[in-house]
């Protein structure tokens, strides 16, 4: 209590001493008012406006997809090949597609966000060959300009472009035996004696391999057809293995989880683009939320912030929930009433160039918490503050699904302190069972990246340059006791937490943060949104007062 207190004093001092620091300047001639409106605008900073969107050098991204290429390559094995196919449309309804959005694997090796094109690369001789239609002005009429081969090759850097429709014909050739299957489902075109002379020569020692069954070759192959987003190369895989290729298939997944999770400093900007489009929608949805309102209306003003800033989209479906909606984990029909005196969780983010946020935020939607809606919101911060200072190298994530949770992991930390809370406000008897789950049914950390749920493997230790969620939360679902199962162990949690539940329930707080793994402290990239309770109803109050004196700003417009 009494550091909180010195900390909010020290921070009014400081921040009234930056005001008259600032009025000093404005007042001391155009000269150093030029110099202070470069340095900081208080305005821009109040709503944290997005900077403009970072910038690489033609030859540095070049020479990164590069050397990302040569990475995949250097894992494969001598006899193998890789096929990587784009993504396929998706039908929205009748002749209408969805949002159209890049195979994240082959845009990490290419840049390239145009369908119909597929990366082959053969690491025994370093072939990396694009394969994708000539421009067609007939289909261009109507659905706008593709790449030509010279425009691909300079996007990607891949010097060897071949027209699509040799693709299968081409496959066929290096595994002969899987023609017929191949032929079956995909356009296997007549082609040229000669062509056939130039593949054979060009690929014989993969052809060699093939025939004496010991090639390989990666593809995005899942385990099984469930993975819908891969159903292309599950077809493919299929037609390999029967009859036998002469091909072994080899999941190219591995080889992605361990490349992505460590980004690089172009990654890096890229995601803190993302989550800077983000910190300022919430900004602005600080300042607009109110009693009255509706989820959707709320949701409006992410994604409005979203496009403006020319986020490619949301990285996955805006979850508003107001009151009890805030209890379901991924609330995203988003069409209730936002009622004065209860909680408004927001789990929102931008995408920018292919790489998401992943950020959440709790408000009192009146500007106040109540007495029990702190009581739960500061064990979720308290959680979070215990788990972002274990995010370092070294030290493990931890997932739920793990049979035994470390007190020194990220996840441990946020379970201990939660436990801690929950047996103190009497909605668990116990730490030493597994009660917490009833109220913290989710992990505190995922991987974040390309995907809201990046790749990566779990067990691995952290290590600087790895980017992950930490979001620990607390939700008394107002059925949760009623869908127990009925056992006598049940009946007496169930009797023993009563009390404390008919105070608490319909409460639901999560808050969530994206982490950067640094060689020494973690990086909040997301630290920008208020998330201390105190802070909160301050920032809160801040921006409304702003908003109902002046509106929106200018750039916000
Ligand atoms: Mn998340």
């Amino acid at each position: 209590m009494t550091a909180n207190f010195f900390e909010h004093r020290l921070r009014l001092i400081i921040g009234a001493s930056i005001v008259a620091f600032m009025a000093l300047y404005a007042l001391s001639g155009p000269q150093f008012k030029a110099a202070a409106e470069k340095s900081i605008d208080p305005i821009a900073e109040l709503w944290q406006l997005t900077p403009p969107p970072p910038k690489v050098a033609e030859a540095e991204r070049l020479a990164e997809l590069r050397a990302r290429r040569t990475e995949v390559m250097n894992r494969m094995g001598k006899d193998s090949m890789m096929v990587l196919f784009s993504a396929e449309p998706r039908v929205y309804t009748g002749d209408v597609d969805y949002h159209y959005r890049q195979e994240n694997n082959l845009y990490y090796l290419t840049g390239i966000k145009q369908a119909e094109v597929v990366l082959v690369m053969i690491p025994g001789t370093g072939k990396e060959i694009l394969f994708m239609p000539e421009r067609n002005p007939g289909s261009e009429t109507w659905n706008g300009r593709k790449l030509s081969f010279e425009e691909a090759s300079a996007r990607s850097g891949i010097k060897d472009i071949r027209q699509k429709r040799l693709l299968y014909p081409f496959l066929a050739a290096i595994a002969p035996r899987a023609e017929a299957t191949i032929a079956k489902r995909n356009p296997l075109p007549k082609v040229t004696e000669q062509q056939k002379k130039e593949w054979s020569d060009e690929f014989h020692d993969l052809i060699e391999a093939v025939a004496a069954d010991r090639a390989e070759i990666y593809l995005l192959a899942p385990n099984s057809r469930d993975l819908w987003e891969y159903r292309q190369e599950y077809e493919f895989a299929e037609q390999l293995a029967s009859p036998a290729s002469g091909f072994k298939v080899k999941s190219a997944f591995p080889i992605f989880a361990e490349l992505r999770l460590r980004k690089s400093e172009w990654e890096l900007k890229l995601m803190q683009h993302a989550v800077d489009i983000t910190s300022e929608a919430f900004h602005r949805v600080f300042a607009a939320a109110a009693p009255a309102l509706y989820e959707y209306e709320i949701q409006a003003e992410f994604e409005y912030t979203f496009r403006r800033r020319n986020a490619d989209n949301w990285g996955y479906p805006c979850i508003v929930g107001a009151g009890p909606n805030a209890t379901t984990l991924h609330y995203i029909t988003n069409q209730e009433r936002l009622d004065d005196g209860s909680l408004l969780l927001m789990d929102c983010a931008a995408e920018y160039d292919h790489y998401t946020a992943d950020i959440t935020r709790t408000l009192p939607i009146n500007g106040k918490f109540t007495k029990e809606q702190a009581d739960i919101y500061n064990i979720v911060y308290q959680a979070q503050v215990a788990s972002i200072r274990a995010v370092r190298p070294g030290n493990s994530v931890n997932t739920r699904h793990d049979p035994k949770i470390s007190p020194d992991s990220v996840h441990g930390h946020s379970v201990e302190v939660i436990k801690e809370g929950l047996l103190r406000l009497g909605l668990i008897t116990s730490k030493s069972n597994n009660e917490y789950r009833t109220w913290f049914m989710h992990g505190t950390s995922h991987w974040l990246g390309m995907n809201v749920h990046d790749v990566g493997d779990y067990s691995k230790s952290l290590a600087p340059g790895m980017v992950l969620t930490v979001e620990p939360g607390i939700y008394i679902r107002p059925d949760a006791l009623e869908v127990l199962a009925k056992n006598p162990e049940n009946e007496r949690f169930i009797k023993a937490v009563r009390p404390a539940f008919e105070k608490y329930k319909g409460i639901g707080v999560r808050i969530e943060d994206d982490v950067l793994v640094t060689e020494g402290e973690p990086k909040v990239m997301s630290r920008a949104i208020p998330s201390k309770l105190e802070d909160v109803e301050a920032a809160m109050a801040r921006l409304k007062q702003e908003l109902r004196k002046s509106g929106w700003p200018a750039a916000m417009k």
